[in-house]
């Protein structure tokens, strides 16, 4: 905590200056140094005002003159001094009012606060709750806090006269709201946050030092954002689109930004080529179609000119683009970093988040139903999750290798088209991220938060991925339009916990009113304050560079192909009908044939099969395979286990799924209470569903009603993860002929996911659904319970 300090009563050796230097007054930057103090002068100056001012003058030259010359510029010098920058020096004053801006600082009241000297202190950097506000038991006012008497009507010249230019709140109010709207997203426009935690596991010093991994246990708050690219703020959120994934530390040391998505490759190779990829991936710009789809030919048309991009296509073609939430889904640094430990060694490092609740998707026919049923799926996923105290959770893991072992693989790891396979190089899990609470404020929090990746702390460094480069200049640039100045720091949700000091001042909605006159480096007048920090501050990898300056790409990041055959080769057989049915959707809707076939030509160097199959259902031969680059080695690896979707199951628990209850007049209320209560306990999310809400009184007299939460109209199969349907007594054949009921269980079976039937068989018959599996042998995902088995049930 910083320490506030009220000015201190002056050493009694010193008093005799001081009293002299009353006779100068005003010798600060307000007046001249010469200003004899006349007895009328010091009656205009509180007695108090007088003093101060008189040990700042006296304190000033006595700081100052300590330091004769700037004994640190000897260091500037040489690289010996370049990789053991040394600290500033400063020199303390003994009194506060020496670093004050105005000797009447010590004067206090309501709004400039209690006149302390608050040395060392930087507000802004305090926690949230220096913003959140909450008006319960206020009186609505303007923003220059004045009550407002009638917030329904405008000032007018009688009731039913001209409304009046004079009506200030009126105008202030629809003033604001004119104003409300800032920028989205040139990408990722469209997302959802969360706070919550890093936990480390063990301590990481040999290899980093960086504060989050310092100590087993250490906890560093974190805020995640997850975000689609392509759409707009308002677009669906479960389109086929990479997801954004962006974790900001708030560490003792500085904020440290991990900006990765759930994928762990990109579509190209050097930022000159982004802001390409996105115009061609964003709306054509003739007709602004299509939203949030990458299914057009201005998308096709250029990643087919661009072979590198091959190996992210099959990601975004696999169900990763589909995830079944933001908490099942991996998150990845994508570029090579680099962790460097106390004495300044360095290895490469890849980040990876696994989620606990394993890697789930949706099927494209959920995916496509839900953006009408619920546009909002995954942001209300994560919302209700918190909620509901089931918080999401991923453990962090690194890959970390040498600049050696790097050299050796087949691929450049600067080339953000490949990964390091894991059965190369495997994960080492080094902490868990869990997102335990919901913002308080959509735009506050969410909007305005500001990730960059060159937001890092000591013990993180980059690699000289040339997307990389260009990505450290473009987040900070996008926030001074975005968040409308250089000041989008001191924005709560994106300030530091750590302390900012420096000597950056001014523009568009400053907070920090920094005290005193210094604001440059070196000084002395404000006892060389705020000073470098030497080897304690962050201090960039010396990593060497000798090279021609060029424009151009390293040889091995000319082999286009051989990840993405890794790739398809490590999808099992469901993974890639659905990665040629994704192919096959987008490229039917191209409308340009010559682009379907340039697309089709690249598989070919994929894998046959699948080239094959997507030209098969676009009705052409495939055509003759795109004139590669380079020949592919003979594969390092055939296959990597760790890029299924499969891979990472989960516990295969009922914890974060969306568990339909259905009831109707034949439902035994006991039943379903116990099936909703059990199901709560285990931290799934039942909801009571039926044709419509309201109270439904069961099958039983003396049962008590049970209320309908969700009705199937608003509620549709696709938003749920399974169902358990009670009362389907052939006593009750509305129950049966309902078409809600049927459809909705029908589209259950076919999208694969659980249903549990209390009761008998033929509900079943009704929707189609059979409880055998085409062999005969039962279906393991369909369970008939002529009598409740918990256990059984919370299984499936
Ligand atoms: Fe981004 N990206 N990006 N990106 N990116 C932005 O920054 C950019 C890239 C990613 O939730 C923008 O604040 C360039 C890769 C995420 O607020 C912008 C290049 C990866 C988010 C920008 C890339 C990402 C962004 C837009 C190529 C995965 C959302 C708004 C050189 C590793 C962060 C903003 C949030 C957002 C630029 C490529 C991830 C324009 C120039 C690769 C998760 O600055």
């Amino acid at each position: 905590m910083p320490t506030k300090r009220k000015t201190k009563p002056v050493a009694k050796d010193r008093q005799t200056d001081i009293d002299a230097s009353l006779g100068t007054l005003i010798a600060t930057s307000g007046g001249p140094s010469t200003l004899e103090a006349t007895p009328e002068d010091a009656q205009l100056v509180s007695a108090t005002v007088l003093h101060a001012l008189a040990v700042q003058k006296f304190g000033t030259g006595d700081m100052v003159s300590r330091v004769s010359y700037n004994e640190n510029k000897q260091y500037e010098y040489g690289s010996a001094n370049a990789l053991t920058p040394v600290a500033g020096t400063m020199v303390a004053s003994t009194e506060d009012v020496v670093s004050a801006s105005t000797a009447s600082e010590i004067e206090s009241n309501e709004k400039i606060g209690d006149g302390v000297a608050n040395i060392g202190v930087s507000p802004v950097s305090a926690t949230l709750d220096r913003a959140r506000s909450d008006a319960g038991g206020q009186v609505l006012t303007t923003n220059m806090g004045l009550s407002i008497s009638d917030n329904q009507s405008s000032l007018k010249a009688g009731l039913r006269g001209p409304t009046l230019l004079e009506d200030f709140i009126l105008r202030e109010k629809i003033t604001h709201f004119d104003h409300e709207r800032i920028p989205e997203r040139i990408v990722h426009a469209r997302g959802s946050g969360a706070h919550g935690y890093f936990e480390c596991f063990e301590p990481l010093n040999e290899i980093t030092m960086a504060a989050p991994l310092a100590a087993a246990g250490k906890r560093t708050p974190v805020f995640v954002r997850f975000s689609t690219v392509a759409g707009e703020r308002g677009s669906a959120d479960t389109v086929r689109d990479v997801r954004g994934f962006a974790v900001k530390f708030y560490t003792e040391s500085g904020n440290w930004d991990i900006v990765g998505n759930n994928m762990p490759v990109f579509f190209i190779q050097d930022a000159m080529k982004f802001p390409d990829l996105v115009h061609a991936v964003k709306p054509e710009p003739h007709h602004g179609m299509p939203q949030a789809a990458s299914a057009h030919d201005t998308f096709w048309d250029f990643v087919s000119l661009m072979p590198e991009s091959t190996h992210m296509l099959l990601w975004t073609m696999s169900d990763r683009a589909i995830p079944r939430s933001y908490s099942t889904m991996q998150g990845f640094g994508v570029h090579t970093f680099r962790l460097v430990n106390e004495t300044g060694e360095s290895v490469f490092c890849k980040f990876h988040w696994n989620p606990k609740a394993g890697t789930h998707s949706l099927v494209w026919d959920e995916a496509v139903k839900i953006n009408g049923a619920d546009p909002d799926f995954h942001r209300r996923d994560l919302w209700e999750s918190i909620e509901s105290g089931n918080f999401p959770e991923w453990e962090l893991g690194v890959q970390i290798f040498t600049e050696a072992q790097a050299d050796s693989f087949d691929f450049d790891v600067l080339d953000a088209t490949k990964l390091v396979p894991e059965e190369m190089v495997p994960v080492l899990p080094i902490g868990r991220m869990v997102l335990n609470r919901n913002p308080d404020n959509f735009f506050a929090e969410t909007e305005q938060v500001a990730f960059g990746t060159a937001n890092v702390i000591p013990g993180i460094d980059f690699s000289n991925d040339p997307l990389l480069a260009g990505r450290h200049h473009s987040y900070l640039d996008t926030q001074l339009s975005r968040l409308g100045g250089p000041n989008f720091h001191e924005i709560p949700i994106n300030s530091p916990v750590a302390k900012v000091h420096n000597n950056q001042r001014d523009g568009i909605h400053r907070q920090a009113i920094p005290r005193g006159r210094v604001a440059y480096d070196p000084n002395s007048l404000g006892g060389g304050c705020p000073f470098q920090a030497g080897l304690y501050g962050y201090a960039s990898f010396p990593a060497p560079t000798h090279e021609d300056k060029l424009r151009g790409k390293p040889e091995k990041f000319a082999d286009h192909f051989s990840q993405a055959t890794l790739f398809w080769n490590s999808q099992n057989r469901t993974e890639r009908s659905h990665i040629v049915a994704a192919f096959r959707f987008e490229l039917s809707k191209v409308q340009t044939q010559p682009i379907r076939e340039r697309v089709v030509s690249m598989l070919a160097n994929v894998a046959k099969e699948l080239a094959e199959k997507v030209a098969e259902g676009l009705g052409f031969p495939v055509p003759p395979a795109m004139p590669r680059l380079v020949e592919p080695k003979p594969s390092e690896l055939a296959q990597s286990a760790a890029l299924s979707l499969t891979a990472r199951p989960g516990d295969g628990s009922v914890a974060g799924l969306r568990v339909a209850v259905i009831v109707n007049e034949g439902s035994d209320a006991a039943v379903v209470r116990k099936v909703y209560d059990e199901l709560i306990r285990r931290n799934a999310a039942p909801r009571i569903l039926s044709t419509q809400l309201g109270a439904i009184s069961g099958a039983r007299d003396n049962d008590t009603p049970m209320h309908v939460e969700v009705s199937f109209e608003i509620a549709p199969s696709v938003l749920w993860d399974a169902c358990v349907v009670t009362g389907t007594s052939p006593r009750q054949p509305e129950v049966r002929n309902d078409g809600g009921l049927t459809d909705f269980l029908s589209d259950q079976y076919r999208h694969c996911k659980p249903i549990v039937v209390l009761g008998d068989y033929d509900i079943l018959v009704d929707a189609k659904v059979a409880a055998n599996l085409p062999g005969g042998a039962p279906d393991p995902g369909v369970a008939i319970m002529k009598t409740l088995d918990i256990d059984a049930l919370c299984e499936l």
